[in-house]
């Protein structure tokens, strides 16, 4: 059935749209040669369906009657050596809005349907070029914001995780192949070392399984950002931290306690981290205006959500009944970083009243007007996230992995269990297929129509 989906041809523009060098329009299709052939010349006189495979063609697009429409670059692939594994062809044009959809209008006015999003990928996943886990690194790929995130990108689209995945799968049809050697002699009693070898493959099995599992927390992490909030009474410098961390002021600065109401986040990269920082309205014991109290319920709200907090105390002023408020506030479980600001001005911060406050924390010493200290609190940022996120082996990255290989680390489950209680192996071994089964959804080897909808409707047109 999915087959027809591929024997039409499709054609979509594969560049952001927009004014820029240059934009892509791609066909790819058993039509994809026929579909361009009456628009594009080339010096040559070969026809462009005697193309070789792999070469790239300087040639005209002009329309039906003949009017110039751009000088392009022609890339021919054949299937099934092309991205989709099917015949594709790319036109490189000059990159400008009302050329790129004029050659798009061309191609769809001879045949040609336009792609859905993600289409050109839902094409290589059926006809065998990447699996569906591969298919996901695609998009990931896309989307990663950070060295870290495409590092696991590439590796999962080079098929580093389906590797996992199948070498897991073998072990669970291993352990079912030894089982049904006794289903089928059911009068073979196993021996006892028999039984310790087939309990030793299933605790195997689960711990792979939770290895796989607990990597998709950590990995959420680095594909979704860490949330960094930095927090401390008014006035210690925490807007000025947060714009000296960008670089720019985005956040308004001022000597009036309280000008920052709303908390900001902003995105940026650290050590190859992605990470979300937050400037918070100041805590106070006793709030004045209105305002400010809904601002202090906000920041209660950020630590709550926050991977990590930055604890801001001013130097030049002693530490008071304010700065202990706000250190009240933070959870004894949320990992913490502790900076003393203004360190350009005179210090009349007692360290060790500090070191009493916050349980013997090391600080930094910062200031957000000279930028000294800062290089340290971004490595120190980077060597938290490097310690949360691990760097052991393939992880786990959707939603969608996590779903089903609960559903094969239950069934898995429900095996042992039944083997432990010594019921018959027929049992054990009806649980281990489900686990299987569930494995080949992972990588794909199995799939329905509306997985692949949902997959591929995150993607973009023209990828
Ligand atoms: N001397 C000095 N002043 C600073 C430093 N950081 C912030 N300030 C000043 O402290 C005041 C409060 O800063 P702001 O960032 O608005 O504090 P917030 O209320 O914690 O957000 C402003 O006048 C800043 O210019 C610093 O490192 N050194
Ligand atoms: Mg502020």
């Amino acid at each position: 059935m999915p087959k027809l989906e591929l024997e039409d041809t499709i054609a979509a523009i594969a560049t952001p749209l927009g004014e820029g060098g240059i934009s892509v329009i791609r066909l790819s299709g058993p039509g994809a040669f026929a579909c361009a052939r009456p628009f594009f010349t080339a010096p040559s006189p070969t026809s462009i369906e005697e193309f070789p495979a792999n070469t790239i063609h300087w040639g005209k697009i002009a329309d039906r009657e003949g009017r110039m429409v751009d000088q392009v670059l022609l890339s021919v692939f054949r299937a099934p050596h092309s991205y989709t594994g099917q015949d594709v062809l790319e036109v490189s044009c000059h990159g400008g809005l009302a050329v790129t959809k004029k050659i798009l209008g061309l191609f769809l006015a001879n045949g040609a349907r336009h792609a859905e999003p993600g289409e050109f990928t839902r094409r290589a996943f059926l006809s065998g070029k990447i699996d569906l886990t591969q298919a996901e690194a695609v998009l990931d790929l896309i989307h990663a914001k950070s060295d870290r995130s495409l590092d696991i990108a590439v590796r999962q689209l080079a098929g580093q995780l389906s590797r996992r995945f199948k070498a897991l799968k073998d072990l669970i049809l291993k352990l079912l192949a030894h089982l049904e050697v006794y289903v089928d002699f059911p009068e073979e009693e196993p021996e006892t070392d028999v039984n310790e070898g087939m309990r030793e493959r299933f605790s195997a099995i689960e711990a792979e399984m939770r290895s796989l599992l607990d990597g998709f927390g950590r990995n959420q992490l680095v594909r979704e950002g860490a949330l960094v909030t930095i927090l401390g009474k008014p006035n210690a410098g925490k807007s000025s931290l947060f714009n000296a961390l960008l670089d720019r002021d985005r956040a308004l600065v001022s000597d009036i306690p309280h000008t920052t109401r709303d908390h900001l986040e902003e995105s940026l990269e650290m050590g190859g981290f992605y990470v979300r920082i937050r400037d918070t309205a100041g805590l106070v014991p006793v709030p004045g205006h209105p305002l400010e109290r809904l601002g202090m319920e906000k920041t209660l709200q950020a630590i709550a959500e926050s991977h990590l907090v930055l604890f801001l105390v001013d130097g030049s002023v002693g530490l008071d009944d304010d700065d202990r408020h706000v250190f009240e506030k933070i959870p004894k479980e949320k990992a913490l970083l502790v900076l003393v600001n203004k360190a350009d001005l005179p210090m009349k911060l007692d360290a060790a009243g500090l070191a009493a406050l916050t349980g013997g924390t090391d600080s930094i010493r910062i200031s957000t007007r000279t930028r000294e200290g800062l290089k340290e609190l971004e490595r120190k940022i980077a060597a938290f996230l490097e310690k949360e996120t691990g760097e052991e082996g393939e992880q786990i990255t959707k939603l969608r992995h996590k779903d089903v290989l609960e559903k094969a680390r239950d069934a898995v489950r429900r095996a042992r269990e039944t083997f432990d209680r010594k019921e018959s192996f027929e049992l054990v071994s009806v649980d281990l297929r489900d686990a299987i089964e569930a494995m080949k959804e992972l990588t794909g080897e199995i799939y329905s129509e509306d997985i692949l909808d949902v997959l591929f409707s995150e993607f973009c047109i023209g990828k």
